[in-house]
């Protein structure tokens, strides 16, 4: 035992010495709760670093919009004052406006159908994007498909949305396409829609079931529907000054973390999205969960035509068409 404690104690002496404990530690920041599926992609992502830099880099995990909403969080990513975040793309077309296109509602037909064109060609060549405006992109990950909820009434069709009040994230195709459908809409950061849905200010709100369930949205909204009408990426980004000082080593490092963050991170929102609405309605919640989707998608031709013109319909239809 004394000899343990003795050699520990040698060792660390050395590794002291030598340097080879020296360590880094940087901050990465969600806008939901720990328990979630942001939760587990910076949870992992942190220990998968740690690991695979033998200690030397350390990520200090910061939930709930503690360091501030998505927007800025993006920011001080993009200043360095904060090394790392992980976010929904909700604001990100305000930095990287090529990555538009991917927040067009009913783009995806579903989860396997988005996860294969973000990991594919068309989802690498975005992430190189970034680059440019002081970010490196890491992975793509995943907030999944959004649904609606609100306060006010069932909503079975685009008829039902007309004049609903809706916080809505701070991206210019959801609110493009929103009024489209006739809903107010009223952008707002994340870190605020539960004390604006409790009191009032807005209506609803749209988010995927993982979101819903981590804020509790159900004790401040009655009715939700399975809209499904837009699929949410998510995106692990870093201050590119701090990832270009990275050894060749720590830079695969940092991605292939990333990559194990967004494993785990899919594989929770798939549970989420298999038990969340039984969950969501033991509490309470009026779920319509058989709505004729084809009604919302002709409901947006007009807005999705505007969209063709605005991103090459060309564009549009390699994503739509990848298999
Ligand atoms: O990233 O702002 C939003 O509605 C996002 O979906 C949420 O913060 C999770």
């Amino acid at each position: 035992m004394k000899f343990a404690k003795l050699a520990l104690a040698l060792g660390l002496a050395l590794g002291f010495a030598s340097g080879a404990i020296a360590q880094t530690t940087m901050k990465i920041s969600i806008s939901v709760a720990q328990n979630s599926h942001q939760g587990v992609a910076i949870d992992t992502f942190a220990r998968e670093v740690e690991k695979r830099t033998n200690g030397r880099y350390k990520i200090q995990t910061f939930y709930s919009g503690s360091l501030g909403g998505e927007r800025e969080s993006i920011e001080a990513v993009q200043l360095g004052t904060q090394e790392l975040a992980f976010s929904s793309t909700g604001p990100v077309p305000n930095f990287v406006p090529e990555a538009r296109i991917l927040d067009i509602p009913f783009l995806f037909r579903d989860k396997g159908h988005a996860r294969a064109v973000l990991d594919g060609p068309i989802g690498q060549e975005m992430l190189t994007k970034f680059d440019s405006k002081g970010f490196k992109a890491l992975a793509w990950a995943e907030n999944g498909f959004r649904h609606m909820t609100n306060s006010k009434r069932a909503v079975n069709t685009p008829d039902d949305l007309k004049g609903l009040k809706m916080r809505t994230m701070e991206n210019p195709v959801h609110v493009q396409a929103y009024k489209g459908l006739g809903i107010v809409t009223t952008p707002m950061a994340f870190p605020e829609v539960f004390t604006a849905l409790q009191q009032g200010t807005v209506d609803g709100q749209e988010n995927p079931l993982s979101v819903i369930m981590a804020a509790k949205f159900d004790q401040v909204q009655k009715h939700l529907s399975l809209t499904g009408h837009v699929y949410s990426p998510a995106i692990f980004l870093m201050n590119k000054g701090s990832f270009d000082k990275l050894s060749a080593a720590d830079k695969q490092a940092f991605i292939d973390a990333a990559k194990e963050g967004t494993k785990a991170n899919r594989a929770r929102v798939d549970e989420d999205d298999a038990k969340g609405v039984a969950d969501l309605r033991s509490k309470g919640m009026q779920v319509v969960d058989n709505l004729d989707k084809n009604r919302f998608v002709s409901t947006l031709a007009p807005v999705n035509a505007e969209f063709e013109k605005q991103f090459g319909k060309a564009n549009i239809e390699r994503i739509r068409n990848y298999k």
